[in-house]
């Protein structure tokens, strides 16, 4: 059986789950969408990712298609038809159809959509040996010109990052800001130890305001690791202990290298085990159940 969709009201095959082509989340990207994961049939912190998305819906001033409650039940509810017990969301909120021009006062009404499907994280290997990873030649979005907090159709930054790491082998990179100050990765938040202590970038230069970011936060605190919002160079990279990166997809992950440079001698550090320990309890017992 194929999978099931919310798409605009109503549950339809993924053959009959087609959008137009004068959306204007397809013509300009304009539109939001969230990444969410369930573990065990639970949704993992799901009312930040609907926090998320309704701040990036009022930000793009586009007046929510349905209230934030029912967004959730339907969540729940595509999850339950596709009998899935791990899963990856894909909630996604458009300008709706308009005609060929910008204005998105043209537009009629939100184009909403939910996937839920399995997900493919990184190869298993890289999350006992660590992931080389480089600095992307692309710069972040500055965010006077595209706020970090909203997760908008248009990743072609992103991708431009991502096709860095592709052209220098790996597979992730680490975009800066415009002025050179580490901001996150192409779909990750980035976070080095140092002297035990643990440091990763304050949202505000260009960086999504990042949930699993947050969850390693608390989880840091509870451990009684020291843990800062700093600004970071790549200087501050290469002389790290350690290095992980975090994220709905990608969970957890050690990083063992950047430009070629070893850190923590090839091998993932202490913090970063225990984060990731920490991280997979969590998921395990917390959540919206389904
Ligand atoms: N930075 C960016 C630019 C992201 O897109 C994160 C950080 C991590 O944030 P969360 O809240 O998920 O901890 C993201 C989110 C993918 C993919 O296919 C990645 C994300 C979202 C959707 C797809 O790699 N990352």
């Amino acid at each position: 059986m194929g999978l099931t969709i919310f798409l605009d009201g109503e549950f339809v095959d993924k053959e009959h789950a087609k959008v137009s082509v004068f959306d204007h989340g397809l013509l300009y990207g304009d539109g939001i969408f969230e990444g969410i994961r369930a573990y065990g049939r639970k949704v993992f912190r799901l009312d930040a990712h609907l926090d998320r998305l309704y701040a990036g819906l009022k930000k793009i001033r586009l007046s929510p298609p349905m209230a934030k409650e029912d967004l959730k039940k339907k969540i729940l509810e595509t999850l339950k038809r596709n009998d899935l017990d791990d899963a990856y969301i894909r909630v996604v909120v458009t300008r709706g159809v308009g005609d060929l021009g910008l204005d998105p006062r043209k537009c009629g009404k939100p184009t909403v959509f939910i996937i839920a499907d399995k997900i493919a994280l990184y190869p298993r290997e890289f999350y006992t040996k660590g992931l080389p990873i480089v600095i992307a030649k692309t710069r972040r979005n500055h965010p006077s010109s595209m706020p970090p907090e909203v997760k908008s159709l248009n990743y072609l930054n992103s991708i431009f990052g991502k096709m860095d790491a592709i052209d220098a082998g790996t597979d992730e990179a680490i975009m800066l800001t415009t002025d050179g100050y580490v901001a996150e990765c192409t779909g990750d938040n980035i976070f080095i130890a140092r002297n035990g202590k643990l440091s990763t970038p304050p949202y505000e230069i260009g960086s999504l305001d990042g949930i699993t970011q947050n969850v390693v936060i608390q989880l840091a605190g509870e451990a009684g690791i020291k843990i800062k919002r700093d600004m970071l160079t790549p200087d501050d990279l290469y002389a790290a202990d350690e290095c992980f990166l975090t994220g709905t997809a990608a969970e957890v992950i050690p990083v063992i290298s950047v430009n070629g440079t070893l850190i923590a001698g090839g091998i993932p550090g202490k913090i970063t085990i225990a984060m990731m320990n920490a991280f997979s309890e969590l998921t395990g017992i917390e959540g919206v159940k389904y």
